[in-house]
């Protein structure tokens, strides 16, 4: 019963769904469809397979907190049920599911609404990759009737700044698209960048798509506001107890087909961009310093920390 999350886990893989939001819900609704199609007779079965998929999923890309978290918090809303007939247990998912669904949900409108107003007419706007947050925040600007343009960098290894490049067309803003080793001359065009994030950590650093750190680094040389767009429900609590965010490395072919044999080549899929180049993290709680991000996530998704705490009960936190 776990090849419902075996496929999800190969499409998320293949980054057939890419970014962290889309990968999060990808998972969700693979738990979803487990608990559908389910035939265990017994509550341990049950969770057996969840597990199973929870480890599938979770191998699937290593620096997705966002994924880990809603994961996480769905299987523990089984074992904390007392129901031992299954039927109960896969409606536990399939509601907790739904929860999960609308509070990212609610938390994506919530940060476009704030965001939008960081936009002010006449505005450029750098963006790197693909996210589907700051990519929404836009188009509520957009909505609100802002006039902005947007310059999206290509986004090596496998281009997801096309995408964004084509959503911004479709909404009818004025966009550029540049090669990423343009991101130096062209930054001061900009008025602002925003960015995307994969992982938080407990100090405040942002992990996102490889390339971020150095658009960081540009938009502070440039004296430009950078920013990062994304929930907190990214928060990696693995942090708090000292563990590094793993940084995914993907396979060599993305970067080079058929290369020279004996060229190494190294493809890691992001970077971290330390917290003293973020201006502000605008998040589901508003516009927050990028150290404020750990305390502010405690108060508003207690559990997140607690479900860590759970399962390194002899760690330190
Ligand atoms: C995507 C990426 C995005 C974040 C945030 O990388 O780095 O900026 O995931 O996206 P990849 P979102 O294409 O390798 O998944 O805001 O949609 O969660």
């Amino acid at each position: 019963m776990t090849q419902t999350a075996r496929v999800a886990a190969d499409r998320i893989r293949r980054l057939e769904v890419q970014g962290a939001r889309n990968v999060a819900i990808t998972a969700i609704k693979a738990l979803e469809a487990l608990a559908k199609e389910t035939t265990a007779e017994t509550r341990e079965e049950f969770l057996r397979e969840l597990e199973e998929a929870r480890d599938l999923l979770f191998e699937s890309r290593t620096t997705e907190p966002l994924m880990r978290n809603a994961v996480r918090w769905i299987i523990s809303q089984v074992e904390s049920s007392g129901e031992r007939q299954t039927t109960a247990l896969a409606k536990r998912v399939s509601s907790a599911a739904t929860l999960f669904l609308k509070e990212l949900d609610a938390s994506k409108d919530c940060i476009a609404e704030i965001g939008a107003k960081r936009i002010r007419d006449g505005m450029v706007i750098l963006t790197h990759c693909h996210s589907s947050t700051v990519t929404y925040l836009l188009s509520r600007a957009k909505k609100e009737d802002k006039t902005f343009e947007v310059i999206c960098t290509e986004t090596r290894p496998v281009f997801q700044g096309r995408i964004t490049a084509k959503e911004m067309l479709e909404l009818g803003v004025k966009t550029t698209f540049i090669v990423d080793s343009a991101a130096r001359s062209l930054i001061r065009n900009a008025d602002l960048v925003l960015v995307g994030a994969d992982a938080i950590t407990s100090e405040g650093n942002v992990i996102n798509k490889i390339g971020t750190s150095t658009i960081a680094l540009l938009a502070h040389e440039a004296r430009k506001p950078f920013y990062v767009v994304a929930e907190l429900l990214k928060f990696d609590p693995a942090t708090v107890c000292g563990e590094y965010e793993q940084i995914e490395e993907r396979s060599p072919d993305e970067v080079w087909k058929n290369a020279p044999e004996k060229l190494l080549i190294r493809n890691p899929a992001f970077d971290i961009t330390r917290r003293d180049f973020i201006h502000g993290v605008i998040c589901e709680e508003g516009v927050i310093p990028p150290h404020a991000v750990a305390e502010v996530t405690r108060r508003r998704y207690p559990w997140i920390f607690k479900q860590h705490s759970a399962r390194f009960s002899n760690a330190c936190c």
